[in-house]
């Protein structure tokens, strides 16, 4: 991790900064800018420094933004956030590019050509309001409000653009979580009862199956992690790749894809049969001991290593291991980990695993950190509409569904199939799905089935791209937002806000103003009468000291917080109020109550994987001039002898097919894949022609993703995609 630009870096930044229109400079006096100031060594350097929170990831890290001359010259971790350890990551630093980014949508654009044409008229902002807010009327009155979709992504503001939508009359809602950790969420709350964050720090042995810390950094995790392993701690990464994480662990488990629930299962037979779990702990706080102790018999390392291709003698000597430091010992939770259509009760097994371990509410162990007092705002009496329709557009597409959001896969599938309603508009608020849900032609079948599409983005997505209308929003460096708690294992919550940094650039609006003036043109006023500083005061009223901790320090994070210990003797939210190793309600719903191992599907050719890189974000940095630098392109990481079969050197340019679609990329050797598996990072090979450094650069690998998803949760099965790879030409 690094603060630090490159001497090219900071001219290039420099340059695009300079196409900027120039900001007036913020006068002195600014709540929060002497509380930042005084957090800065060399603050003579800077005209004004303000507290804000990064955006450039969800983790949220506190910031501190310098700014001279009316603009904003760099970002520097802000020291009292403890939770990323008062840290920027590189991405962090880079945000002041994704500001001045010259490619960002200006004004509000409406589509002139034919989708996809990239032609685009400069419109007013009444304008662009008005003809919203009378093509979602009009969608309305045919579908019924529900025909509109919303889509959101992670943000501070999220929470409005539900509101608008409840407010609107539609529960047709999905984001990007649905792309991401539905599986992990849906394992853990069906077996803890609860979402689980896990107390690295203070953890003696990780085994972190299909999780990358190192580069996809998730804080307070990745520095936790570090800072165990100097004192001992070991991690055990699990993944076909040899990531930075698994440069960095104790040891690398090259699992062979699809088959983490074989190497659980067998993990957890030798505990069993060895004997050396707690067992006064586990009889009491787990329930169907016994069925899991007989489902595992079959469960043997030899087994497990004929799936995995991770040695049994290995496989023995990590549950011992990890058997001999619990209740200190865990199973990283993950996010999205393994992406396949059983990734719930593959998580299941690892969350088995965890029971067993015993380390649920215990220190080094999965906690769940008790919610701040925090308000929640305003409240909304959401109004009631006679012809919403009684079947969900989810209704029956994957086993269980969250109450308040959809899986993003489910939604396309009931538009595409017009079941069990008709759908004809969506919303899309900074998320790009075209992008990042796979199979992308689907993604755009699914739009050409729709009569408006609008998209509130900082820049030209290729969700954007295909959309009707575009409403720019302020960065994160120029806009207010609401409070948010953010949560992190080891650190317990805080809570975060943000004041603009700088004015805003260009004819862009902060995302509430823009519900705000689709709501006053649709009757819909009521629900958004009121301003983000009155929204946060409601929020803060319950907590005391918070307001002046956020304008001193720019986070409140109170001391003193209980993090274990809080389940002792209580009931758990699951079926059987203990840990449910057996889930009853599974069995109830006709699948396996205890998870049960499926080979993976394979199809001829190469597996390809999705991960991440340090230096950026999904699909949302790399149109970011600093961070372009860095990684300027992405290459298919595939293993010499693969390559060599295929007759591919290093650096040649080659093909790759799936999914009906051919990318063309330069094939980079890595020795440290599966020779069955090949990889790529996200975010190339842009549709749209308004992201300059991506676009006709590199592979799109949304488009050579099969469609797939898991069937108990919903979630996208990323990691269920086959690919060819050809030579096109030399190095
Ligand atoms: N720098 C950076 N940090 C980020 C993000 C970012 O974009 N950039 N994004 C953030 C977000 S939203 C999230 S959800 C997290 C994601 O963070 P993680 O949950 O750590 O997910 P990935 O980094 O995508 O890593 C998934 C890994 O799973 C491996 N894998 C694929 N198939 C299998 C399998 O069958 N078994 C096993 N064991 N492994 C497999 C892949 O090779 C890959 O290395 O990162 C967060 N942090
Ligand atoms: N191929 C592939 N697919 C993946 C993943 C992967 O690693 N590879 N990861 C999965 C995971 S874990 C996740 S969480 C999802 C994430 O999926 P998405 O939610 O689609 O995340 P991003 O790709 O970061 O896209 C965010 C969008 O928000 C816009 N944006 C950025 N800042 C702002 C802002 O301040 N305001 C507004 N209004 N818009 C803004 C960006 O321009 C971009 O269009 O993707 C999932 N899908
Ligand atoms: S991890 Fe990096 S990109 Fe994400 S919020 Fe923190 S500093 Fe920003
Ligand atoms: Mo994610």
């Amino acid at each position: 991790m690094s603060c630090a630009h490159s001497h090219i870096s900071r001219r290039r930044f420099l340059q695009a900064a300079g196409l900027a229109a120039a900001a007036p400079l913020i006068g002195p006096g600014v709540p929060g800018a002497s509380a930042a100031q005084a957090a800065d060594k060399n603050s003579q350097q800077y005209d004004e420094s303000r507290f804000t929170v990064c955006d450039m990831c969800f983790n949220r890290c506190g910031a501190i933004a310098r700014i001279r001359g009316g603009k904003v010259v760099q970002l520097d971790p802000n020291p009292h956030f403890t939770k990323s350890r008062g840290m920027l990551c590189g991405r962090g630093a880079a945000g002041v590019a994704q500001l001045y980014d010259p490619d960002r949508i200006k004004q509000p654009l409406l589509r002139v050509g034919e989708r996809g044409e990239g032609k685009w008229k400069p419109i007013s902002w009444n304008e662009a309001l008005d003809t919203t807010a009378s093509r979602l009327m009009e969608i309305a009155a045919k579908y019924t409000r529900c025909g509109v979709v919303f889509s959101v992504g992670a943000d501070m503001q999220t929470q409005f653009v539900k509101r608008f939508a409840k407010a609107f009359g539609s529960w047709s809602v999905c984001s990007q979580e649905s792309l991401c950790l539905y599986s992990m969420n849906r394992s853990y709350l069906d077996t803890f009862g609860e979402n689980v964050l896990p107390d690295i720090k203070n953890c003696r042995y990780v085994l972190m199956p299909g999780s990358n810390r190192f580069e996809s950094l998730v804080f307070p995790d990745t520095s936790d992690l570090m800072e165990a392993m100097q004192n001992g701690a070991k991690l055990a990464v699990v993944d076909p790749r040899y990531t930075h994480s698994a440069a960095l662990a104790t040891e690398w488990l090259q699992i062979k894809p699809g088959t983490d629930m074989a190497l659980a299962l067998a993990l957890i037979h030798v505990i069993l049969k060895e004997q050396i779990y707690d067992a006064p702990w586990v009889e009491a706080n787990t329930f169907g001991l016994a069925e899991l102790q007989a489902h595992v018999v079959t469960c043997t390392p030899e087994w497990a290593a004929a799936e995995t291709d991770i040695p049994a003698e290995v496989i023995v000597r990590v549950a011992r291991e990890m058997a001999a430091a619990a209740p200190r010992a865990l199973v990283y939770p993950g996010r999205r980990t393994s992406d396949y259509t059983d990734s719930t009760q593959i998580r299941r097994a690892w969350c088995i695993l965890n029971g067993i371990l015993g380390n649920f509410d215990r220190e080094g162990g999965l906690l769940v950190p008790p919610a701040l007092k925090m308000g929640a705002g305003i409240p909304l009496e959401a109004p009631f509409y006679e012809d919403t329709p009684r079947q969900k557009l989810d209704k029956d597409r994957s086993t269980f569904t969250f109450p308040d959001e959809m899986a993003f896969c489910s939604v396309r599938d009931a538009v595409l199939e017009e079941k069990p309603h008709s759908v004809g508009g969506w919303v899309v608020f900074k998320t790009n799905p075209l992008q990042t849900a796979p199979d992308q032609a689907k993604t755009l079948a699914m739009i050409a089935r729709l009569e408006f599409v609008v998209a509130i983005d900082i820049s030209m997505s290729d969700t954007a791209f295909m959309s009707d209308l575009i409403l720019p929003a302020h960065t994160y460096l120029e806009r207010q937002d609401p409070c948010q708690m953010l949560s992190g294992g080891s650190v317990g919550n805080c809570v975060v806000w943000r004041e603009p940094a700088v004015p805003p650039l260009y004819d862009t609006r902060n995302p509430f103003d823009i519900l705000k003036g689709l709501a006053e043109r649709m009757d819909l006023e009521k629900y958004f009468d009121f301003t983000v500083e009155e929204f946060r005061a409601k929020q803060l009223e319950t907590l005391e000291g918070a307001e002046q901790a956020l304008r001193e320090k720019g986070v409140y994070h109170p001391e003193g917080q209980k993090l274990t210990g809080l389940y002792e003797g209580k009931n758990l939210k699951t079926s059987s109020k203990k840990i449910d190793l057996w889930n009853s309600r599974y069995e109830k719903k006709g699948i396996d109550p205890l998870p049960v191992y499926r080979r993976p599907h394979t199809e001829p050719g190469l597996r390809l994987v999705a991960g991440r890189t340090a230096l950026l974000t999904q699909t949302s940095s790399q149109n970011n001039a600093l961070l372009h630098e860095l990684v300027p392109t992405n290459t298919l990481h595939i293993h010499p002898d693969a390559a060599g079969k295929l007759g591919i050197s290093d650096g040649d340019l080659v093909e790759v097919h799936g999914n009906d679609s051919v990318q063309r990329l330069k094939a980079e050797f890595n020795y440290g894949i599966r020779e069955d598996t090949v990889y790529m990072h996200s975010g190339f090979g842009s549709l749209s022609s308004g992201l300059s450094n991506v676009y006709r650069n590199g592979a799109n690998i949304a488009a050579l993703m099969h469609d797939a998803a898991d069937e108990i949760s919903g979630n996208a099965a990323h990691h269920e995609s086959f690919v060819t790879v050809t030579k096109v030409g030399k190095a």
